[in-house]
């Protein structure tokens, strides 16, 4: 970050010179390849501003769109925001070109649809500008004012964030109050992200934050400067802070907190092949295979793999007993197409068959060579305790985390086929490791597996498919407005002084009156 940034993340450079400066990063940056040859997008200056114009043409420059600075004859689509029709129209007029009449105008929804897509969208009536302008004589203005629950368990969050712009600057300022600590900063901007993610429109001026739960000032102000500059000076920082850096570096090693991360920056480390080197350092079992497979856990788990590793442990768990079921929750149950790890969740309706099936389980994918690491955590719990009240307390389930060795060849979607790995041959010269590297068949994988008792499974599985401030919210949701407990393991009702017994999720939905959200509305 140069100085002037830093002045600027402070407040003390003009705002003006700070838009020049956005305007100058952004352009730097402008060189991509151009995906879709048939349009040329332009993005009208007028009402939006410059530096949210320079953004928005480098983010759709970045998605493989190209955009021209310049009204010609070769634009094809004309994008603006809070323009009218007789504005833009008597504008383009003015422009002289030989095709205005085929120009395609407008409203900046297609251009957020279609960031959104990663492609251009289809272009619908209310992506029309002519239209919107029919339809605003009729109707209110949009966004629509539905109120906003300020729960996470009562908004519909898919994957199509269209919000992104905002989310992602909020999760890294969230992320780093977690990492010092401030519960409540860390606890307030997760809430507004969550929010964020829940809208089905862009939020494009402040006036559209006026009905929502979990805006505080701070936050507020934060939307603004990225409405009005297209980035977050803090984000901008905090991204080039070597102790966040850090921070985030040493915790994406397996089996590393926070605790160990920040021991290791105080010492002056700062890169991982520093630490790996490091004489005097000791690593825990879980650290040194973190390290070991590093590159592979770094690089998320895709659904084909999820499912190909779910195959063959549904084998060996069939091969212990029959009447087991495995089932895929966390994210890839919320629909995400890839993740950090696999969790499963591992039930028998005859719970006596539960006996030493998961150490089986796991001899098993070690006698096979499959098996790279196994951390094993018994039930923790022999009676029936009431619910937790802390909000990320881990379960009592007996459990393992595993890194899981995959053959590539076994994985389906075509990209990692044993055909084409084998087609990698070691050119001379390598060392006895980049050798091993290019000829290796197999990645390694995170897996959590859990084994629930059947009458807690619809518990346990609303508690492991997230997200993480989706559960958070739910326990709130249930402390807070039914003097209820909920955790991973069962629904205690104060009131009655009686657990409430639940076979699925909808059922535990039904007893907090709540509406059913789906897992793939979970995504909060
Ligand atoms: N979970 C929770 N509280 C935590 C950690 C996890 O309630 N502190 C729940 C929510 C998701 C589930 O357990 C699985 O956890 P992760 O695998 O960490 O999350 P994920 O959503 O599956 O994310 P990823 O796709 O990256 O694995
Ligand atoms: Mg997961």
């Amino acid at each position: 970050m140069s100085s002037a940034e830093k002045l600027g993340a402070m407040g003390i450079i003009p705002k003006r010179k700070r838009q020049k400066k956005v305007a100058e990063v952004c352009n730097s940056h402008s060189k991509h390849e151009v995906r879709f040859q048939d349009l040329i997008i332009f993005i009208v200056e007028r009402k939006m501003g410059s530096s949210r114009r320079t953004f928005l043409m480098d983010l759709a420059r970045k998605k493989g769109f190209r955009v021209d600075d310049i009204l010609s004859d070769s634009v094809t689509h004309v994008v603006t925001e809070n323009n009218s029709w007789n504005e833009i129209w008597d504008w383009i007029q003015s422009q002289k070109l030989s095709n205005a009449d085929k120009l395609k105008v407008l409203n900046i929804s297609w251009f957020t649809d279609s960031m959104a897509a990663g492609k251009p969208v289809n272009i619908e009536q209310q992506h029309k500008l002519q239209e919107q302008k029919v339809l605003q004589s009729n109707l209110p203005l949009a966004p629509p004012v539905v109120p906003v629950s300020k729960y996470a368990c009562q908004r519909r969050s898919t994957l199509n964030n269209k919000n992104n712009i905002f989310t992602d600057a909020l999760d890294i300022l969230a992320e780093n109050f977690e990492f010092n600590e401030n519960d409540g900063a860390f606890v307030a901007f997760s809430r507004a992200t969550s929010v964020l993610k829940s809208l089905p429109y862009t939020i494009s001026r402040m006036a559209d934050l006026d009905e929502l739960p979990c805006f505080g000032d701070e936050i507020r102000a934060i939307i603004e400067e990225i409405l009005e500059d297209g980035v977050c000076f803090k984000v901008e920082s905090l991204l080039c802070d070597e102790k966040y850096k850090a921070r985030k570096l040493f915790t994406s090693v397996f089996g590393v907190g926070l605790k160990t991360a920040d021991k290791w920056y105080r010492q002056g480390f700062r890169t991982l092949e520093e630490i790996k080197s490091a004489k005097d350092l000791k690593f825990t079992r879980m650290q040194k295979a973190g390290f070991l497979y590093y590159e592979d856990i770094n690089n998320a788990v895709r659904r084909a793999e999820a499912e190909a590793v779910g195959q063959i442990i549904e084998n060996i768990l069939h091969e212990c007993t029959p009447d087991v079921t495995l089932t895929l929750t966390g994210g890839f149950r919320r629909g995400k197409e890839s993740g950090h790890d696999v969790d499963f969740l591992i039930s028998c309706l005859d719970e006596e068959k539960h006996e030493n099936l998961l150490r089986k389980a796991v001899n098993k994918l070690a006698s096979r060579g499959l098996l790279l690491y196994c951390d094993f955590m018994e039930a923790t719990l022999e009676k029936r305790k009431l619910p937790s009240k802390m909000y990320d307390v881990m379960d009592h389930f007996e459990k393992c985390f595993l890194i899981v060795k995959l053959s590539k060849a076994l994985v389906k979607d075509g990209s990692l086929s044993a055909s084409s790995v084998s087609e990698v041959r070691p050119h001379s010269g390598g060392t006895e490791t980049e050798v091993e590297n290019q000829i290796k068949d197999w990645k390694a994988i995170r897996v959590d597996l859990v084994i629930v008792p059947p009458q807690q499974f619809a518990f346990a599985l609303l508690g492991w498919t997230g997200s993480r401030q989706f559960e958070r919210d739910l326990r709130r949701y249930t402390h807070f407005e039914k003097n209820m407990m909920l955790d991973n393991h069962g629904l205690y009702d104060k009131n009655k002084k009686a657990f409430l017994e639940a076979k699925t999720e909808e059922e535990i939905f039904a007893h907090l009156d709540l509406e059913y959200i789906e897992p793939w509305e979970r995504n909060a």
